[in-house]
């Protein structure tokens, strides 16, 4: 059972400057930015950089996407580069959503190695898709330098300079429907009978990389209040976009950031309802190696045993092995290395391992 709750943080972030550095303004919004997300992990940002007519736009393609029928849209399952199709029931939770995946560093989409894993309806739209892909990566580096600010790091670009663009697959648009049902018992293979989670959209979890921008069409999620304990419904305020922090962050900014759990429910959203979402998630370059940073002042102490999604974090991991495994974990097969793909896989982990910068502040 989630309530509603006044004290969920709504910030406006018309002071965050992405192109002139720090001000007297930026730095009201990285504390405010930054409370939220040691209080949180979450919170909505208001008068934020993104067009709406763009978000519409993705929104309405997104729609006339998921319309298609479902045989045509299976021919373009996801693949290892995050691109493709996953139908509803298919994820390890066995949730009723479909998403559609855009992953990959810019030209991505349209180069000729993904062209046969980008379904045929998107082919005239990857201009659009590649544009605001970029106009999310660069709201995420804002709060990322909101954050190093906040946290008192020497570097202001400590986070913001370890996300390149053009690195790795993991900064990915995902776009998602969850279908109205006619009722709740006539949904197909219901996958209560599979889980001791009854009535989930989307089942409880934390998201894997560094920043996640949602945008959401309709209410329905809900997100782990700071007690620990009780589920909150996240507001759905027009406009605005929600902001979380990934497994990846927390875990870097040595539990400072907090990567909350969140999910959505029948009871968030009745089942007749249609709910359309588009979640991008911010990585670091895969070759970052993850060695938590101490809060200045504290003496360096040891962290807590750290979790996601039910994977343990070991201090010197690299956002590359992360990513993997927790797509692994979800998609199974597509990301699964084939034997011979594993040395080669195990040669790329020891270079990112080799040259990776270890900067502990
Ligand atoms: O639809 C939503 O709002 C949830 C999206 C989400 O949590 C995810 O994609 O990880």
């Amino acid at each position: 059972m989630a309530t509603s709750n006044d004290e969920f943080p709504i910030i406006d972030i018309s002071d965050l400057d992405l192109s002139s550095g720090r001000s007297s303004s930026q730095r009201r919004v990285a504390d405010e930015v930054t409370r939220a997300c040691r209080e949180w992990g979450f919170l909505l940002v208001k008068n934020h950089p993104i067009p709406a007519e763009d978000i519409e736009e993705m929104f309405a393609l997104s729609r006339e996407f998921f319309q298609l029928p479902e045989e045509v849209k299976e021919r373009y399952p996801i693949t290892k580069r995050s691109i493709g199709y996953v139908g509803s029931f298919k994820d390890r939770g066995k949730d009723d959503k479909m998403s559609m995946w855009f992953g990959g560093v810019p030209g991505a989409l349209s180069s000729s190695e993904s062209h046969d894993s980008v379904p045929e309806f998107w082919h005239q739209h990857v201009a659009k898709v590649e544009a605001f892909k970029h106009r999310c990566h660069d709201l995420v580096v804002g709060l990322l330098e909101c954050f190093a600010l906040a946290l008192g790091l020497p570097d202001p670009k400590f986070f913001a300079d370890a996300h390149r663009e053009d690195a790795g697959n993991g900064n990915s648009l995902r776009m998602l429907m969850y279908p109205a049902r006619a009722r709740h018992d006539e949904r197909p293979n219901d996958h209560r009978k599979d889980t001791d989670e009854e009535g989930s959209r989307m089942q409880a979890h934390t998201d894997s990389g560094s920043v996640t921008l949602l945008f959401q069409r309709a209410p329905g999620l809900e997100v782990l209040s700071p007690d620990g304990e009780t589920w909150a419904r996240a507001p759905h305020v027009p406009g605005c976009i929600l902001i979380n922090v990934g497994d990846a962050l927390g875990f870097w900014s040595g539990g400072q950031l907090k990567a909350t759990r969140h999910r959505v429910t029948f009871e968030g959203l009745p089942p007749d309802k249609e709910r359309q979402s588009m979640a991008y998630f911010g990585a670091a370059n895969p070759d970052t190696v993850l060695q938590p940073i101490v809060a200045c002042g504290e003496k360096k102490k040891k962290m807590d045993t750290y979790y996601s999604n039910g994977f343990e974090l070991v201090p010197g991991i690299t956002v590359g092995e992360l990513n993997r495994m927790i797509m692994q974990g979800i998609y199974g097969a597509a990301f699964e290395s084939s034997s011979s793909k594993k040395q080669e896989d195990n040669k790329t982990l020891e270079a990112e391992r080799g040259q990776a910068t270890t900067a502990v502040v």
